[in-house]
């Protein structure tokens, strides 16, 4: 059995439940201040998560559902205004403290901090998204308890690539195999199974609840609190009273 090295966390969906009503609305707000008429729903933006990365999912909306958009001949940085905007936004909403951490979150963290196991973000997400919701939703200086973050577009190639795991690992100077990843979505289990990671613990919400896991270590619908405990939706490695602890990760691993 490895010595359990790092923990290396997803945010958006698996950290907080951030994307119905932080991001989607977050791009609503800067559409509607562009003078743009585009809302996204809470369906069609089911639809968009298809794509990582806000740049990128904006881009896949004019490929896919707005076709008739006249595109400015600088289309690129078209989007990247829209999308400092919509990070502004997105900002905002956090400081207002809209999104709370999904159950388990906080107990899991304070107890690899205490047992000094070394926690990590690999997300798609803008770095400065990751410090907004920490610091609204974590004790001040919070962002100092992971040892690295991996975020936006310090990699070229978004999830369902691995070039976020791998670099978050890289940095590290972990092995893969030492390491457990927790995802919400398939692209982030594929993401960090491509890097080398094969123990992958998904917590599933709303809108990837029906996605493919079959690579995941166990499917749960949150990391559980006594008072809340985790279900097991897929595998096998039942979290003792339904909350996901560093004695039930160090079996996984
Ligand atoms: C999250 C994303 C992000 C956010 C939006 O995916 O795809 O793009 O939706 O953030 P994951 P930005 O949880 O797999 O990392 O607009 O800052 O890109
Ligand atoms: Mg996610």
């Amino acid at each position: 059995m490895a010595d359990l090295q790092a923990l290396i966390f997803d945010v958006d969906g698996t950290l907080a439940d951030t994307e119905r009503d932080g991001h989607r609305v977050a791009f609503n707000r800067a559409f509607a201040e562009a003078g743009l008429d585009w809302d996204w729903s809470v369906e069609l933006y089911g639809h968009l998560l298809a794509v990582t990365g806000g740049k990128e999912r904006i881009r896949f909306y004019l490929d896919k559902y707005n076709t008739g958009f006249q595109r400015p001949d600088d289309l690129d940085g078209f989007i990247a205004d829209l999308h400092r905007n919509k990070t502004a936004h997105y900002m905002s909403l956090m400081e207002e403290g809209a999104i709370p951490l999904r159950p388990g979150v906080q107990r899991l963290l304070e107890q690899a901090r205490s047992a000094g196991v070394p926690l990590a973000i690999a997300t798609t997400t803008t770095p400065e998204n990751v410090s907004a919701l920490v610091a609204s939703t974590l004790p001040s200086g919070a962002l100092d308890w992971f040892t690295v973050i991996g975020a936006g577009d310090i990699v070229p190639a978004k999830k369902p690539a691995p070039d976020i795991y791998q670099w978050v690992l890289s940095e590290m100077d972990l092995d893969a195999k030492s390491v457990i990843a927790f995802e919400d979505s398939s692209h982030g289990v594929s993401s960090a199974v491509g890097a080398g990671i094969d123990k992958v613990v998904v917590t599933v919400n709303d809108y990837t609840r029906e996605q493919d896991f079959a690579l995941a270590t166990v499917v749960l619908d949150q990391l559980g609190e006594a008072s809340t405990p985790a279900a097991v939706l897929d595998g096998t490695a039942v979290p003792p009273d339904g909350v996901v602890d560093l004695d039930y990760l160090r079996l996984l691993l």
